[in-house]
């Protein structure tokens, strides 16, 4: 393994043996959500993946090492600290090489949890093409990453501060299956529907891990992607939501943020318009995409055996 890697002996030990083991991003802790509801979440995805019998690897870069697999008081670290740079694929060596905190975006969790040998990652929302693209080039890394790197990545589709048409199209070019689930939709993350037809369906986890199983056995590299819609329950209302990101897309276009600094600026922006109503769907959808993640990794390690 390599020495910048280091994983508790219980990711370890489950990896080793061949048991299910599911990662978990850090970006969505440190620049995704507001303190104390990001360490809450953070902890009780774990106790969700944990009550599949499965074991959970937030993954994290912390005093320039990467983590695979985290401690409550580092999680704690990455939620309450704002000395931890968002590090996507771009950024790793940077944050590797001076020895600083990062926290890791779906693409640089992808690529570390590849290289530590885990296959399905759970999630809350995706970066993509965001609106706007044909002027500004603002793709997120995520997608890149995706078309390369076999792994599994379960997300509730993505919200509309994206292009949700370009960010499809963009994983049809880069060969990425996006397999709805339980859907014949591709879900908008605050909402199950987009109005966009996903291309694959799958009803069980079952079927998920043949798909990926057959994927790369192939000899094909890229991701997967499991569009995972949000519980009927925790939906908010798209005409609300969609009036919000446009006010927060408008903010961040007067306050001039852009490059990596976007993501994070519209998700906290929605998150204060929506007076936290935003955040507490967020945090249904990823609860769900985590009990949704775990019995996908537990059928992928019994087809694997
Ligand atoms: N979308 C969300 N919540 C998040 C993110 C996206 O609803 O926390 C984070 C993820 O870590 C994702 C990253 O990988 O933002 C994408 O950032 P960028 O657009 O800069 O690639
Ligand atoms: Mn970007």
């Amino acid at each position: 393994m390599n020495p910048a890697i280091h994983l508790t002996d219980e990711v370890r030990e489950a990896l080793r043996d061949h048991r299910p083991v599911v990662a978990l991003e850090s970006t969505i802790i440190s620049h995704g959500m507001p303190y104390p509801q990001n360490v809450e979440m953070a902890r009780e995805v774990e106790d969700i993946i944990r009550s599949h019998e499965v074991v959970p690897a937030t993954i994290a870069v912390l005093d320039g090492m990467a983590h695979v697999g985290l401690t409550a008081d580092q999680l704690e670290l990455l939620a309450s600290s704002g000395d931890v740079e968002k590090a996507s694929v771009r950024d790793l060596a940077y944050v590797l090489a001076r020895g600083v905190h990062g926290a890791t975006t779906v693409a640089a969790t992808m690529r570390l949890a590849h290289l530590a040998g885990i296959r399905v990652f759970a999630t809350g929302g995706l970066g993509g093409v965001h609106r706007g693209a044909a002027g500004t080039f603002d793709i997120s890394a995520d997608l890149t990453e995706l078309s390369r790197t076999p792994v599994a990545v379960v997300s509730a589709g993505v919200k509309s501060i994206l292009d949700i048409a370009l960010t499809m199209e963009q994983l049809e070019t880069l060969s990425v299956p996006v397999i709805g689930y339980a859907t014949d939709e591709f879900p908008a993350f605050y909402s199950r529907s987009s109005g966009h037809r996903v291309p694959m369906r799958a009803d069980s986890p079952a079927q998920v891990a043949r798909i990926m199983h057959t994927q790369w056995g192939l000899g094909i590299t890229a991701g997967v992607n499991v569009a995972n819609p949000i519980p009927v329950d925790d939906e908010v209302p798209a005409d609300t939501i969609d009036a919000i990101i446009d006010q927060a897309l408008s903010d961040m276009g007067a306050a001039r943020v852009t490059g990596k600094d976007a993501t994070p600026y519209l998700l906290a922006r929605i998150v204060e318009l929506t007076g936290g109503d935003s955040l507490r769907a967020n945090i249904a959808l990823v609860r769900s995409n985590a009990h949704l993640a775990a019995q996908i990794a537990a059928e992928y390690v019994e087809i694997e055996a």
